[in-house]
């Protein structure tokens, strides 16, 4: 099975170096871009290769790049942004290959901003990421010694200055256009879209948003080509995807497999299906924003397209798993005090509704929940639906809430009627 983005990861956990990186032929995709690769040419493997945005909403990357202004009358500067405030409740994918494989987000990095053609871009670091801060500087001073960013970039006329921006630390900076905000100094609301950055996002100029992992799968699409890309899927979704697990399962972590991996090849496999004394009653399929899943779904495969149709969202596709002594109802509060706590506070459905949807489900878990809290909290779900508030948080803080209340419902409303948390200890 191809891996490119950790198949030469080093066993001892550390990041690979330049000289290293460029043993597995890291920096080769540059190399052949900048030498007999046009912008355009680049830009077209990708969006032939269907890579889609592993941040969680699965945006075409190559739509997203085509949509910038390009040629001679286009605004400049223009940046590029590789989001790497890695956030998501249950997400650890982005932290592995900042802190193992730095260069292969500088080159995929590189070979954006060329395909765009982009002036200066930054990585814009979630604050509590020490590590791979730590690894990302290495790479930097060793890509700057090496020529590899700069002016003229391998002799080429191709020039990118390269920065690090460590985030003062919210979960909105994550949306691309709070980011952009924080980026720019200012308060980190979301901006109202249309006009989609790639035409006024960072300074009002042409800027594109790309998640890590989806960079990271760029100079393997440029060295390999499309058609190799699209072939590393195992139904019509491309690729590899770094899946993950969390809970009380035997082994969690992080694993590279083909799009189209089935749930119970990564829940039973990978992650060794639940410790002993456990069972497994359900799983956030794609981080805390998304809708539960139940034991039936695990032969789904991870797709967009799958997970979409049975309900909930891929996501980032890493997995938080429920088992059957640990309370829904805890559970969900515990995301919805992480979701409160996170509001940016711009918009009333989100700054209000979080806030008090938490202190519903505290009282609830608490024992002093009412009949009718039910109903207040179902309303709540569609007071903070798509296309209720400004920005995904609200509605990506109702997913789990929702389906919880629907697959669990026997849970919340023992813990209304015993008057506790049926899962404490009397
Ligand atoms: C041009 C259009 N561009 C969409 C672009 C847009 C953005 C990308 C995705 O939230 C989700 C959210 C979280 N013309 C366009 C267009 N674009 N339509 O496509 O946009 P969108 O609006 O679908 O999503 P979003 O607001 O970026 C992202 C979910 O991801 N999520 C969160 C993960 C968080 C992390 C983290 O902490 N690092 O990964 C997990 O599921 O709930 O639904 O670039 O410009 N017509």
């Amino acid at each position: 099975m191809e891996r490119p983005l950790t198949h030469h990861l080093k066993d001892d956990g550390t990041a690979l170096s330049l000289a290293e990186y460029r043993a597995t032929g890291g920096y080769e995709a540059l190399h052949k871009a900048l030498s007999g690769m046009a912008a355009e040419d680049v830009l077209e493997e990708v969006r032939s290769a269907n890579l889609r945005g592993r941040g969680g909403a699965g945006f075409p990357t190559g739509v997203k790049w085509s949509l910038v202004p390009r040629g001679e009358g286009a605004p400049h500067p223009k940046y590029l942004v590789a989001n790497a405030d890695e956030m998501e409740p249950g997400a650890f994918k982005d932290r592995l290959l900042l802190e193992r494989n730095p260069h292969l987000l500088l080159e995929g990095m590189l070979l954006a901003a060329y395909a765009i053609e982009a002036d200066v871009a930054y990585i814009f670091l979630r604050g509590e990421y020490v590590d791979p801060a730590r690894c990302l500087r290495k790479a930097l001073a060793e890509a700057r010694d090496a020529g590899l960013i700069g002016t003229h970039i391998l002799g080429s006329d191709f020039s990118l200055e390269l920065h690090l921006h460590i985030s003062a630390g919210r979960y909105i900076c994550g949306e691309e256009t709070a980011l952009i905000n924080a980026l720019e100094g200012k308060r980190a609301t979301p901006r109202a879209k249309p006009p989609f950055p790639q035409i006024s996002g960072a300074w009002g100029r042409p800027t594109v948003v790309n998640n890590v992992e989806t960079l990271c799968n760029v100079a393997p699409i440029v060295r390999h080509g499309a058609d190799w890309y699209r072939s590393l899927g195992l139904g019509d979704e491309s690729g590899t995807k770094l899946f993950g697990a969390s809970g009380r399962v035997r082994r969690p972590g992080i694993w590279e497999l083909p799009m189209g991996t089935s749930i119970r090849e990564i829940f039973e496999i990978c992650a060794g299906g639940m410790q002993e004394g456990y069972g497994l009653r359900g799983f956030l399929p794609g981080g805390g924003s998304t809708d539960f899943l139940l034991p039936q779904h695990l032969d789904l495969p991870m797709t967009y397209e799958s997970i979409g149709q049975a309900g909930s969202r891929m996501g980032t596709g890493t997995l938080i798993v429920l088992d059957d002594r640990t309370c829904p109802v805890g559970m969900v509060l515990n995301l919805e005090r992480f979701f409160a706590q996170e509001s940016c506070g711009w918009c009333t459905p989100c700054r209000d509704g979080l806030p008090w949807t938490r202190q519903l489900l505290e009282a609830i878990e608490a024992g002093q929940g009412r009949p009718e809290d039910l109903a207040t909290l179902e309303e709540h779900c569609g007071f903070m639906g798509p296309g209720k508030t400004f920005c995904a948080l609200a509605p990506g803080a109702m997913e789990p809430l929702q389906s919880a209340l629907k697959f669990f419902r026997d849970d919340f409303e023992r813990h209304i009627a015993e008057g506790r948390c049926p899962y404490r200890q009397a």
